[in-house]
């Protein structure tokens, strides 16, 4: 069949012509990009195409219709599949997270930017900046780890809003990965924790296509993959030929009708390479086709070989008539549902409302904690633990749990009908992650795209297994809170294979993301209070092990300036001190000590506590300056953990008490003496920077 812009063609023709035309488009996007990957969007057409078209409970005129099923494209390198979809569905624009509006979301012309600057055509989907992609993929795996978090909020969501006759919630998700994808470690965590969760509500494609960026797959992968996920507790399916509609179809159905698990579609499938003697699969593929190339593809496809950027006629429509109208049937009945489910249940359309923008219920921050001034303390992973059992009473969509380290990191939460989340009792508000941090991760990041507030927790060391889904949840700008316990070597005896050194720095490098290390319990209670005020990106919660002091706030300024980063704890008569000695978390003691002892020896000293870097840049200068005066150049930070930036605070001439080493395995007290950090040190310190500054 050759095609023009004119033709007129019925059917399975019609079917042809429109994977045919997500096809030509990548190809053309790629190459006028001059990079990209043109081959498995090419090889997966016929898979996104009859899933959006015949399956996918979604309605393009309203991208955020809360119960629309998910469409996520873990093989975020095949952007161009998605982008094409989009475009040929006709997905609006969504404006401020909530109004959609009438403009395309991928238009013809952003497909022609492609991987160009301010386009909503990125080179991996980004779903800050693209309405219709639901997450953020190219990190191969990570896309696999959202869509179980998108399936836990599913069903959590079912379980808490759903009343007899207003079934509000049922989505299903829907993946496609790659061999990259089930390569990596995220996606094993992944699929064995949605196969114990038995969630039937998710379904994985897999692109068996035996070809990865080096070549052939088997030159890495060669395990039995259906035998792995049957392992996990999947149902698995296959379909020889991704070019076969009908077998495509029934795999969709199978997965549908399967209610105790999920599915993992085994699709066989050839990677686009171009024309065919093209096709050899040690070839790299991950580039442009060539001028030269994509002609004779064009021709292959029955294609006019100079046309740019073609959609013939009758594709647009035969979508329209296909996902645009099923869609909108779809979202009408829903709407008119939910409009008398609203009127019987005025508190949870409420609820939905609000957790559809990110807002926090009326008394979300009643009955905190106040913890009453005590020299012996409690540790903040103790006072973390129940600032967040009380605000999670006071907001039903705060959800998560642990990579099982929950009565350390405590982050169980306690108060009567909290509940384990898990088939038996899917509105459950404790998630067991199981020792799966990096699935953990991922599973928050999708959670969060769900809009329920997830927390989850694991040892502040072991945030490197969960690196990636930071950096993703800074990039995605979603708001879910990391708890990190064990913050340092103050954990003692485990060892410096548990105590973090390098973190902290590492992590304030993250952009758009908050570290807050509170210095006592009170501090902790606020933290917590900011961390819940954040919408638009992570924060971290670095909370320690082992017991600090309550300070008592009669004494010293009050907790709330955590909401600013840093603040005067404790100052010099008058307000003239000789050296200021900045600390965060456990160390805000130990500087108030030193000082103590500094002015029994005539030197007045500051002590600020600076539980974040981050919210103390967004200060405006005046603050700044008044937290730090620039005409005091005496100072010193004490944080133990690698020092690395601190100079921007203490400057040229301070001092700065921090860890050089990996820590040691000993009991707390004899490693604090061991490492330097006691008063003296911190006092030697503090000479040293006021004969520097002199
Ligand atoms: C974590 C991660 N590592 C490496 C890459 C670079 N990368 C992009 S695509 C790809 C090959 C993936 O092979 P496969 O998933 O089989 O996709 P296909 O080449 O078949 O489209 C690699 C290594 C990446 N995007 N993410
Ligand atoms: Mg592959």
């Amino acid at each position: 069949m050759a095609v023009s812009e004119q033709t007129v063609v019925t059917g399975a023709q019609l079917d042809t012509l429109c994977i045919n035309t997500i096809r030509t488009l990548a190809i053309d996007a790629v190459q006028k990009a001059n990079s990209g990957h043109p081959g498995a969007p090419m090889g997966l057409a016929p898979v996104a195409y009859s899933l959006w078209q015949n399956v996918l409970r979604y309605d393009p005129e309203n991208p955020i219709w809360p119960n629309r099923d998910r469409f996520v494209l873990s093989a975020g390198h095949a952007s161009m599949l998605l982008y094409a979809t989009l475009y040929l569905a006709g997905v609006r624009l969504v404006k401020n997270d909530t109004e959609v509006t009438d403009e395309l979301s991928v238009s013809l012309d952003q497909i022609k930017n492609f991987r160009q600057l301010d386009s909503r055509t990125p080179g991996h989907p980004e779903s800050h900046l693209t309405t219709g992609v639901e997450t953020t993929t190219g990190p191969l795996g990570q896309g696999c780890g959202n869509s179980v978090g998108m399936a836990i909020a599913s069903k959590w969501l079912a379980a808490t809003f759903n009343r007899p006759n207003f079934e509000v919630f049922n989505y299903n998700i829907y993946t496609i990965c790659g061999d990259g994808d089930l390569m990596e470690g995220v996606a094993a965590e992944a699929a064995s924790f949605a196969g114990h969760l038995k969630l039937n509500n998710l379904c994985w494609i897999y692109d068996n296509n035996k070809v990865t960026l080096d070549g052939p797959a088997d030159w890495s992968f060669s395990e039995d993959v259906m035998t792995r996920f049957v392992g996990y507790g999947w149902n698995v399916t296959r379909v020889s030929d991704a070019n076969n509609l009908d077998m495509l179809g029934r795999a969709y159905k199978t997965f549908l009708e399967t209610k105790d698990k999920p599915t993992l579609i085994v699709v066989d499938s050839h990677i686009g390479y171009g024309s065919p003697h093209k096709h050899d699969s040690s070839e790299a593929h991950g580039e442009p086709l060539g001028a030269e190339e994509v002609r004779l593809t064009k021709k292959n496809y029955g294609w006019p070989e100079d046309a740019q950027f073609l959609v013939p006629e009758g594709v647009k429509e035969h979508f329209r008539e296909g996902i645009g109208e099923r869609g909108r049937d779809l979202y009408t009945q829903w709407k008119k549902m939910y409009a008398d489910y609203a009127k019987q249940y005025p508190q949870l359309d409420q609820q939905l409302k609000l957790m559809q923008r990110r807002e926090l219920p009326d008394g979300w921050d009643k009955n905190l904690p106040v913890f009453p001034a005590d020299p012996k303390g409690i540790a903040t992973r103790e006072s973390g633990g129940k600032a967040l059992n009380a605000l999670a009473q006071n907001i039903p969509w705060l959800v998560g749990g642990s990579a099982d380290l929950g009565n350390s990191n405590k982050t169980t939460l306690k108060f009567d009908g909290a509940g384990n989340f898990g088939p038996e009792s899917w509105g459950g508000r404790n998630i067991h992650f199981g020792v799966r941090e990096h699935g953990m991760g991922a599973a928050l990041n999708g959670m969060s795209a769900s809009k329920l507030r997830p927390f989850g927790g694991t040892f502040f060391n072991f945030s490197d297994y969960l690196r990636p889904t930071i950096r993703l949840a800074a990039l995605m700008e979603t708001p879910v809170t990391f708890v990190f316990t064990h913050d340092s070597i103050g954990l003692g005896e485990d060892g410096p294979t548990h105590q973090p050194i390098e973190q902290l720095p590492s992590l304030r490098a993250v952009p758009n993301t908050v570290v807050l290390r509170p210095g006592d319990a009170n501090e902790t209670v606020e933290a917590w209070k900011v961390a819940m005020q954040i919408t638009h990106g992570p924060v971290l919660m670095v909370l320690s092990r082992q017991a600090v002091p309550t300070f008592d706030r009669t004494k010293f300024a009050p907790a709330s300036g955590v909401a600013k980063g840093a603040y005067v704890l404790a100052d010099a008569p008058g307000g003239k001190p000789d050296v200021i000695l900045i600390g965060t978390g456990t160390e805000v003691s130990l500087c108030v000590d030193a000082a103590e002892k500094l002015k029994g020896e005539g030197i007045q000293a500051r002590v600020v506590s600076m539980p974040s870097w981050e919210l103390f840049e967004k200060q405006d200068q005046a603050y700044k300056d008044s937290v730090l005066p620039p005409s005091v150049g005496a100072r010193v930070s004490v944080e133990m953990s690698t020092p690395l930036g601190w100079e921007r605070y203490v400057g040229p001439k301070g001092q700065m008490v921090g860890m050089h080493s990996f820590g040691a395995s000993a009991p707390w007290k004899d490693l604090q003496k061991h490492f330097g950090f006691t008063p003296d040190v911190v006092a030697a310190a503090a000479k040293k920077a006021i004969a520097a500054a002199k």
